[in-house]
């Protein structure tokens, strides 16, 4: 079997590579030069680390490789799999990397080809718009060729075990297009779950909007928790130990390429119905939180009589989200930038990306801390929970902790000596 995968990003390039793994023959089409290349010398350019090993085999074992010429790949395969951006702007979906890729297909679409669109998309769109650009082929959907959407669920940072054991939805746009995408996804996943094109489209727009009103819920708590001196962390584990509360956890800001964008693609489809205002207006909850993380900063610097302009910031964290190397829609970014516009020195360090938003970069957590009038914590990677604050106490000039992921523990920062301020927790604390 013959695969082609159109759009080598996040959620492609893995799908490429486990697919190769499964004994597959796979092309990746992309049109960015750079990846290709990248792709082709076996080099991973995104941090999955399951994945290095993999593609460098594919590549050697000639089953794999990447192109920017779509044609024959897609003449060729019995398979094709369109994983493109579908960005969000003002609230409006730009479906033009879909469609380019969908016209591709079309022009070389043959008989009993399966069209599978992974990319998050509003309802209706695989029945309707892919269908009808596939159709300009003169073929005809479930009769001559096979059209389905499988909405991808992948985590930056765990993509292979997602891609391997999180159930997916398969939709059809009839039963034998969902009968032909069961057959190939069962090859890599035995949790599948089948249902319609138009429903599966719903459900990762359910999902992904559920998730971002829940920690929507939890952003407002944390600000509640705030005025009344509770610590949200603690009153969320509590209410969550009642078996059918399940509420998330607040923070310095939402980000990454989904929640920002998918709960407006759900919002679009009834945009007259006052109702919608929930989905709305969560995303502005969320979207504040930097702003909110910016007024505990201020707030933790003035208490301590330190100006911002020239004040030294250590912020510990560019990566949206723990553990990943990814950017896209971070709210440390707006944070640095907030801090810089102010007229502080920012040190950013994170020990997975390289990007720091025009501040300073630190290659350590000592470079970033040592004289640093405050400590900002934007992002819960890992490597955070270890920090020894005792140790870092001796080299701080000012003892100061705001964190936006209670990444710290409060009375452990508390007893090293430093006063923590953070997200939900009400007041600065000094033993
Ligand atoms: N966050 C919180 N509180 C929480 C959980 C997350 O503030 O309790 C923040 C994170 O720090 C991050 C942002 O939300 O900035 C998004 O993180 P995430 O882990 O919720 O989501 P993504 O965008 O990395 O991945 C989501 C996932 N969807 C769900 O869990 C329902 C993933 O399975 C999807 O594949 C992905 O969106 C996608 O591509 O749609």
């Amino acid at each position: 079997m013959r695969i082609t995968i159109i759009g080598l990003g996040y959620v492609g390039l893995p799908t490429a590579a486990v697919f190769v793994k499964k004994g597959y023959q796979v092309v990746g089409i992309d049109n960015d030069k750079k990846k290709i290349e990248l792709f082709n010398k076996g080099i991973c350019y995104i941090r999955e680390p399951a994945i290095n090993s993999m593609l460098r085999e594919g590549i050697s074992s000639g089953r794999l490789k990447a192109t920017i010429n779509s044609v024959e790949a897609i003449r060729k395969s019995d398979i094709i799999v369109i994983t493109v951006p579908t960005p969000v702007r003002e609230e409006v979906v730009d479906l033009s990397f879909l469609r380019e890729a969908l016209e591709n297909v079309a022009n070389n679409l043959h008989r009993e080809q399966l069209v599978v669109i992974e990319s998050t998309i509003p309802p209706g769109t695989t029945d309707g718009f892919a269908k009808q650009v596939l159709e300009h082929s003169g073929l005809k959907a479930e009769e001559d060729f096979y059209l389905a959407h499988v909405p991808e669920r992948i985590a930056p940072g765990r993509a292979v075990e997602e891609l391997l054991n999180t159930p997916r939805v398969i939709g059809g746009v009839g039963p034998r297009s969902t009968q032909k995408a069961f057959e190939f996804y069962s090859c890599i996943n035995s949790n599948l779950y089948l249902t319609d094109a138009t429903t599966a489209e719903f459900v990762k727009l359910i999902e992904n909007t559920y998730r971002d009103l829940n920690i929507a819920f939890a952003n407002l708590i944390a600000i509640i928790a705030e005025r009344i001196n509770v610590d949200a962390y603690e009153a969320i584990r509590l209410a969550n130990t009642h078996p059918r509360v399940n509420v998330h956890w607040p923070g310095a800001g939402v980000g990454g390429p989904c929640l920002t964008k998918d709960p407006y693609m759900l919002a679009s489809i009834l945009p007259d119905f006052w109702g919608i205002e929930l989905i709305r207006l969560a995303r502005k909850i969320n979207d504040y939180m930097p702003r909110h993380m910016m007024k505990l900063i201020e707030r933790a610097l003035k208490d301590d009589n330190i100006i911002v302009k020239n004040a030294k910031i250590a912020v510990l964290g560019a990566a949206y989200k723990g553990g990943i190397d990814d950017i896209r829609e971070s709210p440390s970014k707006i944070i640095v930038e907030k801090l810089l516009e102010l007229g502080a020195d920012v040190i950013v360090f994170d020990p997975y990306v390289s990007e720091s938003f025009s501040a300073k970069r630190a290659e350590s957590l000592e470079g970033s801390v040592s004289n640093a009038d405050a400590v900002v914590i934007m992002t819960d990677h890992p490597e955070f929970k270890q920090i020894d604050w005792n140790k870092a106490a001796k080299i701080v000039r000012r003892k100061i902790i705001i964190d936006g992921r209670r990444v710290v523990d409060p009375y452990k920062a508390a007893r090293a000596g430093f006063r923590y301020h953070g997200i939900g927790f009400g007041r600065a604390f000094k033993l």
